[in-house]
């Protein structure tokens, strides 16, 4: 496909106090970072995890680094073995590491050394609702955020679940730091749209990066 914008230098928006977007940061590694997915996910298969309200999500998700995310009918944790299979989490790779460590120090988070990568698998339909991010111990410490494949629309919204949303478009390569002012703020994903892309096929990957202990 010709794509008119495809020498375009990556730019960067501001989406709020502490939280910044680096538009197609990742845009020509995302061969690389996709294979890495695909590599982690032949060790650590994607699953479905349980809510503690007794949902399937419709996401998929595995984990690479130290510690996982995880929940079930008991609630969300952070685990350093995968439930679905009693091994630890792949090591995170290099490449993972430096652009986490990387980005947040662009966005003035100095010494970022994330411990977990939660790695999300959305199908055509699969969403993830109005959620705050609180399970880490020091929340001084920003997450950052890597999406690949098929674009998918972020909610990010106030303090309080009923806050208005901005609605954002996060297309492959983007990166999304945000902490400080702006680390409890909610947020989520609208059900993906159903599409072909040329890297990922039907799939929307995003990579979390967080520093839980
Ligand atoms: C996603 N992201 O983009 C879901 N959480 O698929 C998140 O829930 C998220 O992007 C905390 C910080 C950044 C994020
Ligand atoms: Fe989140």
């Amino acid at each position: 496909m010709f794509d008119l914008f495809a020498d375009e230098a990556p730019w960067q928006e501001p989406l709020a106090e502490g939280a910044v977007i680096f538009r197609r940061r990742v845009r020509d590694e995302a061969l690389a970072y996709l294979r890495e997915i695909d590599a982690i996910a032949q060790i650590n298969p994607f699953w479905h995890r349980i809510t503690p309200g007794g949902h399937v999500m419709s996401v998929a998700m595995t984990n690479c680094g130290d510690l996982g995310w995880g929940s079930d009918s008991r609630g969300y944790r952070y685990e350093s073995r995968d439930a679905a299979n009693g091994q630890s989490w792949p090591p995170m790779p290099d490449r993972f590491r430096a652009l986490a460590h990387s980005a947040a120090a662009d966005a003035g988070y100095a010494d970022f050394t994330p411990d977990a990568c939660l790695i999300n698998r959305y199908a055509p339909g699969a969403k993830l609702t109005l959620h705050q991010d609180k399970d880490e111990r020091d929340l001084s410490q920003p997450i950052v955020s890597v999406s690949l494949g098929l674009p998918a629309v972020f909610l990010f919204g106030g303090f309080e679940r009923s806050d208005a949303c901005q609605r954002i478009l996060l297309e492959q390569g983007d990166v999304v730091v945000w902490g400080g002012a702006s680390r409890l703020r909610y947020h989520g994903i609208l059900p993906l749209k159903a599409g072909i892309h040329p890297d990922a096929g039907s799939y929307r990957f995003n990579l979390t990066f967080r520093k839980v202990r």
